[in-house]
């Protein structure tokens, strides 16, 4: 019987365990010795915290296809990084603007400025030297397309173009289809990328791979609503904000278009065709069945 929690934390503690060995100064080093400061950054904003649930991800996709855990694990860390380094840009002053991440001062607060933006771009350019390892996968092709993968996920047609809409939308005037693609981009090409990964480290054929992208960007959706959904209970349970915007940064969401109630509905209905797009892979699939389902019910 699959115990969805105890995979959580499993991953979460392979992820963290592997993370700490390879953030270290020595194995950093390039042509020059890795610069102490900016890597002890890169440490405080991606180790100690966080659900991992990206590399849950990559290795519940590797899993369909039986491939071998320690090549999941490298490749979700290189997911984790960019996540990382997402958030710690997220916080900066210039973005959000936030002063604790995951019960701890964020990095700009801990360190700098100037050293959070550096730690980012450490962790974004190690992800890359993450993937292209012997260790990720023994066929360079296949380390290509997973290079290219986390490229399109996490760039500017993903996550840094979604965050540029994000700021764009802030004046307000977004429809329910500029939200949904906004989210899409920002939350959910990096659900997608983790997802395909995991499919593209087994070979999966295109049949395949196009029912876990579906998969994918169905639970990229439900993580945003989920998301959003806590936001606005948050907010009008605790600090009796507006319902639809963001508590803190005024975002707009698509709750303040479907309504507490649509959007809870419209939830069920996501994690269903979730689900749905699994139909043919068994109970390898089991993982992934209860990774949409947690993204729906999650409470943090
Ligand atoms: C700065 C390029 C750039 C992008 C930032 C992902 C992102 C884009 C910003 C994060 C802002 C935010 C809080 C979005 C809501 C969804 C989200 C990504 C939540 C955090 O992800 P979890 O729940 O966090 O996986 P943990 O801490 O568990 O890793």
């Amino acid at each position: 019987m699959y115990d969805f929690a105890a995979e959580l934390a499993d991953c979460a503690l392979a992820v963290e365990t592997a993370l700490d060995r390879h953030l270290d100064p020595e194995r950093l080093s390039g042509p020059g010795p890795a610069a102490e400061r900016v890597v002890a950054a890169m440490r405080h904003g991606s180790l100690n915290g966080g659900k991992r649930l990206r590399p849950l991800l990559v290795r519940q996709a590797a899993n369909v296809f039986g491939v071998p855990s320690s090549r999941a694990l490298i490749a979700g860390l290189a997911v984790e990084a960019v996540h990382c380094y997402s958030l710690i840009h997220d916080d900066l002053p210039a973005m959000d603007d936030d002063d604790t991440r995951r019960g701890r001062p964020t990095v700009h607060r801990a360190y700098d400025e100037a050293t959070a933006i550096l730690a980012g771009d450490g962790l974004l350019t190690h992800a890359f030297a993450l993937l292209a390892g012997e260790q990720c996968h023994p066929d360079p092709t296949v380390r290509i397309a997973l290079v290219t993968e986390l490229a399109a996920g996490s760039g500017v047609g993903g996550m840094v173009g979604g965050q540029m809409r994000d700021i764009e939308g802030e004046a307000g005037g977004f429809s329910r289809a500029e939200i949904e693609v906004m989210q899409a981009m920002k939350t959910g090409a990096l659900i997608r990328a983790s997802v395909r990964i995991g499919a593209l480290l087994g070979n999966a054929d295109a049949r395949a791979l196009s029912a876990l992208t579906a998969y994918a960007e169905a639970a990229g959706r439900a993580f945003q609503l989920a998301d959003d959904i806590l936001d606005v209970t948050a907010t009008s349970e605790t600090l009796g904000k507006t319902a639809g915007k963001d508590a803190e940064s005024g975002k707009q969401t698509l709750v303040g278009e479907l309504g507490l109630e649509g959007a809870r509905a419209e939830l069920d209905q996501i994690v269903n065709s979730a689900v749905m797009a699994l139909r043919t892979f068994g109970p390898r699939a089991d993982g992934l069945r209860a990774t949409a389902r947690y993204f729906a019910n999650r409470s943090h």
